[in-house]
């Protein structure tokens, strides 16, 4: 069975109850430069992208799948680009070799190893590449399925978070840190904050006593994300994704650069409650990189599941 993505998100056949055989899935991306709306103000910056979002589209296959993968850097643009697959195990020199604009590049890989993963440019510099947006995401979903180690969530979300430089900023200043003005969720400063910017018009939502599992991404270039849901703990969390990898009852989670893990919530069922989900380095978190999560009786039933897991 072949399945084809060409742009938004990929979701693969919703989880999994048992073992299923492996698909080949289509992925072609397209490396676009264009400017984009960094905040909820409606501010535009020049950025390199896949798709022409940032970050790139959702895809989601399941362990053991075969991705026919082909990357077209689009004739207008005007620097060389390549793709870096975490997911994938290849030859540096080779697959993610830099491609010039109006060439394209294909190979093939087989999803092998469960978990939550980045994708990202890897020319030179990766400094500029990745901070001006060139990131996504791959959910490997576990062959096994859900089970008594890695339970089925009510609803889930994926977070990215990157950096946002002064739009001038140079390579070698991005690499240095200079020029850096904050972080985005999801391309956006304070995406889903309407607490902290009275520009914010969205929210995550789940009802009371759901497990609302996230899936996050680490794509600033320098810094660590200091990962914590204030009025609430973590239940669970995987390490990269990776159902052997279970923590349990966690406050703070480090998430390194170009790093992802899956972590659950569960707030308590008798009750309405929020929780704000930030990186807890200071610097972070009041620039752009809190998220307002509210759990209420009557909560939006799209939100947390198909298109809605990734809210643009
Ligand atoms: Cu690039």
């Amino acid at each position: 069975m072949k399945k084809m993505i060409a742009a938004s998100l990929l979701t693969s056949a919703a989880l999994i109850a048992s073992p299923s055989f492996a698909e080949t899935v289509e992925v072609k991306l397209n490396v676009v430069e264009k400017d984009l709306v960094i905040d909820n103000a409606g501010t535009k910056h020049p950025m390199w992208t896949y798709n022409g979002q940032v970050p790139g589209p959702l895809l989601r296959v399941k362990q053991g799948d075969v991705i026919e993968f082909s990357i077209t850097n689009d004739a207008t643009n005007k620097n060389s680009h390549s793709i870096d697959f975490h997911a994938s195990r290849f030859d540096v020199l080779d697959e993610f070799e830099s491609i010039k604009p109006g060439h394209s590049k294909d190979f093939t890989f087989s999803a092998d190893y469960p978990g939550v993963f980045i994708y990202h440019c890897g020319s030179d510099s990766m400094a500029e590449h990745i901070s001006r947006g060139m990131y996504g995401v791959i959910i490997v979903d576990p062959k096994e399925g859900y089970s008594e180690d890695y339970p089925k969530p009510d609803r889930e979300y994926v977070l990215v978070q990157g950096d946002v430089f002064e739009p001038g900023s140079s390579a070698d200043q991005r690499k240095n840190g200079e020029g850096w003005v904050g972080a985005m969720i999801n391309g956006k400063q304070f995406h889903y904050d309407p607490v902290h910017d009275s520009n914010a018009t969205q929210t995550l939502e789940s009802e009371p006593g759901e497990r609302v599992r996230f899936f996050f991404v680490n794509a600033m270039i320098n810094d660590a994300v200091a990962f914590h849901p204030i009025a609430g703990i973590w239940e669970q969390v995987w390490d990269n994704g990776n159902p052997k990898n279970v923590s349990w009852g966690l406050q703070t989670v480090e998430i390194a650069p170009a790093h992802g893990m899956v972590l659950d919530l569960i707030s308590p069922k008798d009750r309405d409650t929020n929780n704000a989900l930030v990186d807890h380095r200071m610097k972070h978190a009041l620039n752009g990189a809190i998220s307002v999560l509210m759990n209420y009786k009557g909560a939006s039933k799209e939100k947390g599941h198909g298109d809605q897991i990734l809210l643009r």
